[in-house]
């Protein structure tokens, strides 16, 4: 099956590909195609929006993340709003924002929530979710992942995600956590028309 990838981050296609290889499915890139502007308040309206624009603007199943970090001492914050956080502009500046407001907190407690969907053209869709409880580092460690990676160690483990390689984060993170229940779901074939919900 051809699926699109409807994401501009390399580091979810990375993590992606990797998860689904087994499917077999022929991965294609955007090619061009701008995603719409992610004005969704939660992770489900943003990954709808991304997977379903993108399915219909190429005629074929298009596949979008929509995800965030939750920190509890910031009350969720920045959630659904991660890749803009304090309007920085790349990562390595999200990160020092967040390290700024995090200063002198105890409670480093966070989350991880990914949102994965499946749209096809004619308007289905599935949806999976997945989370990872964690805390923040006060500093960055590993050069691995993309985002707030460098800042989060998962709970039961000492590396942050940055440390890992992408088959280890697969199996712990929020995102492999999805996409281990997209493939449970597909390894038999497409599964039956009705809108699948994951935890
Ligand atoms: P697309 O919308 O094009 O997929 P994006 O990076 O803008 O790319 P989101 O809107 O879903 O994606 O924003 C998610 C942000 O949350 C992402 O940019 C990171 O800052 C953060 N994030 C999500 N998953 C992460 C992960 O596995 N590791 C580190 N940071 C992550």
């Amino acid at each position: 099956m051809r699926v699109v990838v409807a994401t501009g981050n390399a580091g979810k296609v990375r993590e992606i590909a990797e998860a689904l290889s087994e499917l077999g499915w022929q991965l294609e890139g955007l090619n061009g195609l701008t995603l719409p502007e992610e004005t969704g308040t939660t992770y489900e309206e943003n990954a709808a929006l991304k997977a379903c624009a993108a399915a219909l603007a190429k005629g074929l199943p298009a596949l979008a993340d929509d995800s965030g970090l939750e920190v509890a001492a910031l009350d969720g914050q920045p959630g659904v709003y991660s890749a803009r956080f304090g309007n920085r502009p790349n990562d390595t500046e999200r990160n020092l924002y967040l390290l700024e407001k995090m200063r002198g907190v105890q409670d480093r407690r966070a989350k991880f929530v990914s949102v994965v969907m499946l749209a096809y053209p004619d308007g289905h869709v599935e949806t999976y979710r997945g989370e990872l409880t964690g805390t923040l580092l006060e500093g960055p460690r590993g050069e691995n992942g993309f985002g707030y990676d460098p800042l989060f160690v998962p709970d039961g483990e000492t590396r942050t995600l940055a440390e890992m390689t992408v088959a280890e984060k697969r199996t712990i993170s929020h995102r492999g956590r999805a996409l281990a229940a997209l493939l449970a779901t597909h390894r038999n074939g497409p599964p039956p028309r009705e809108t699948v919900r994951t935890e």
